[in-house]
């Protein structure tokens, strides 16, 4: 049995990390059984989630985890993509994963009202007069992670410029289709529905969620893939 690693379900969603999201999506669509395990951070090979053990054996990072199941179960998530579209989608994967995710890091670790609502929960086990000390703590390291990155050097509206170009693109590839490249999912939808589902959440404004929002493609898209991966029913207004 694949045990996977993750946060668990916060935030209205599946799991708090995109990544996490992606790896439930990947074993899902090789058709794996799991189960999850929301107590190995502390464990963690690489010190972030997902990671697996499936049957004694570790691997970290999302992308290793697609690459396992390619190899070990002989489940090929791209078999009906040209190589062209092969290479488009490795690019949005990327572009959700290592410029998108960190505008997501932005908005919910630095945002002081998303911050309450949202991560600070994080450390509700931590005594009361403690939590300030260590909010200011996380925030500062997750400060110095952007920039490090990068976006972290831009204005809060620069990074809604450059993240809008992010969510416009994957609107004009899905299309009217139901999935990125025609009617079947490929590897790179676990990753997009990562991102989109975590921008989405309920939890956090954001004139970066606005922008998700304003197209219905997208809704759809992340309506869909909960729908067929997570039995999600959507509450009734
Ligand atoms: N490249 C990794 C990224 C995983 C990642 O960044 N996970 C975050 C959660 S979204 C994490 O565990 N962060 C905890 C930390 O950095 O301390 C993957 O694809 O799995």
């Amino acid at each position: 049995m694949i045990t996977l690693y993750g946060f668990g379900p916060h935030f209205g969603l599946p799991d708090a990390s995109p990544f996490v999201m992606k790896a439930m999506l990947l074993l899902k669509m090789a058709g794996l059984d799991y189960q999850e395990n929301h107590g190995g951070y502390k464990h963690a090979p690489k010190g972030k989630l997902p990671f697996i053990d499936d049957d004694g054996e570790l691997i970290s990072d999302s992308t290793f985890i697609r690459f396992h199941i390619e190899k070990k179960y002989g489940f090929d998530f791209d078999a009906h993509l040209s190589p062209e579209q092969k290479a488009t989608s490795w690019a949005f994967e990327k572009m959700c994963e290592d410029h998108l995710y960190w505008a997501m890091i932005d908005l919910r670790w630095l945002d002081p009202d998303n911050f309450k609502r949202g991560p600070a929960q994080f450390f509700k086990a931590a005594p009361k007069p403690l939590q300030p000390l260590l909010h200011k703590l996380v925030q500062r390291r997750i400060r110095k992670r952007l920039c490090a990155h990068g976006l972290g050097l831009h204005s809060a509206a620069q990074i809604v410029e450059l993240t809008t170009r992010d969510i416009d693109a994957l609107s004009v590839c899905i299309g009217g289709k139901p999935y990125l490249f025609g009617d079947h999912p490929c590897a790179a939808d676990a990753s997009v529905f990562g991102s989109i589902a975590a921008l989405l959440s309920p939890t956090f404004e954001s004139p970066v969620r606005a922008a998700v929002e304003a197209h219905a493609n997208l809704r759809a898209y992340r309506d869909r893939m909960m729908d067929r991966y997570f039995l999600y029913k959507k509450p009734s207004p």
